[in-house]
């Protein structure tokens, strides 16, 4: 299996790494740590392992708990195996940057645990010279709005990955508005769309962390 593949499956499969213990008939087989170092050295790039391993292993994880193949505990394996790479390939993507474009306030909104996606965010915005301001997951819209109040100039950016929680984004930017606060906001999220951004009003949607870049240096200069 080629390395890319094998990271995907690893991914899907939970293992993080040799020491793991999770899942059994893996046991001290290299894991997710160990394949990415080898991709590394092979020479494949950061940015191949983040979407054709990584993310790709993700989205299976994703299509096997629709069709109830795997449950929970298993898709927080695969979490903390996903999150394993990302930590290796997080100095290669984010780089030294010594010039800060801005800022953005990034948090995963209230009663929503997902932080993949948002971190990945958060990593590429660093990476592009952005300062950010992690609030974490399930962020309370007070919280949004007390750190704007302290950083007026900076973007907003919320994930929400789940259905029921995509709606506290529009209770974060109408407590933003009724509190005077003009900071710019941007949403992603997998069930995020660009018409729920305009529905709701917030000025940028991005479906990915590349294009949430150029979204905030656009945000940045309107
Ligand atoms: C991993 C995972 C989990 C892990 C999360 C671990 C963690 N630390 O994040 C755990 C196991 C905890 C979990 C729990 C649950 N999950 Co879950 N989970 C997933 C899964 C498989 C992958 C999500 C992921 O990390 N994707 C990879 C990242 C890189 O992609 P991303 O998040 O979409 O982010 C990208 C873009 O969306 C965008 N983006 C994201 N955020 C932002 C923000 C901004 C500002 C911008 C510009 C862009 C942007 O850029 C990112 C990078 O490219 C998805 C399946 C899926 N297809 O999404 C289900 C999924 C989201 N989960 C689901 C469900 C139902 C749950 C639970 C309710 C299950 C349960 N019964 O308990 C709980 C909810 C817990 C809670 N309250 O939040 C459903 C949601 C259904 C729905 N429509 O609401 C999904 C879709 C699975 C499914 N197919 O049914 N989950």
């Amino acid at each position: 299996m080629e390395l890319l593949k094998q990271i995907e499956y690893l991914v899907v499969r939970g293992h993080i790494d040799a020491s793991s213990r999770y899942p059994k008939d893996l046991e001290e087989e290299p894991g997710v740590k160990e394949k990415v170092s080898e991709a590394l050295d092979y020479g494949v790039t950061p940015q191949d392992i983040l979407t054709k391993g990584l993310i790709s292993g993700m989205s299976l994880v994703g299509e096997k708990y629709e069709n109830n193949e795997i449950f929970v505990p298993e898709m927080l394996f695969s979490a903390k195996a996903m999150k394993s790479g990302l930590n290796q390939i997080r100095p290669l993507l984010v780089g030294d940057v010594s010039i800060r474009v801005g800022t953005v306030i990034l948090g995963t909104v209230f009663g929503d645990m997902h932080d993949i996606g948002k971190n990945l965010v958060g990593m590429m915005l660093e990476g592009a010279g952005f300062d950010v301001i992690d609030l974490g997951i399930n962020t309370p819209a007070s919280t949004f709005v007390d750190v704007a109040r302290q950083h007026p100039d900076a973007i907003i950016g919320m994930s929400a990955l789940l259905t029921v929680t995509m709606k506290n984004m529009k209770t974060v930017i109408d407590s933003l508005r009724s509190n005077n606060l003009k900071n710019r906001v941007m949403i992603g999220g997998a069930p995020v769309t660009k018409a729920f951004a305009e529905e709701i009003g917030a000025e940028g949607y991005s479906m990915n962390a590349n294009q949430a870049v150029s979204l905030a240096k656009q945000l940045l200069s309107a």
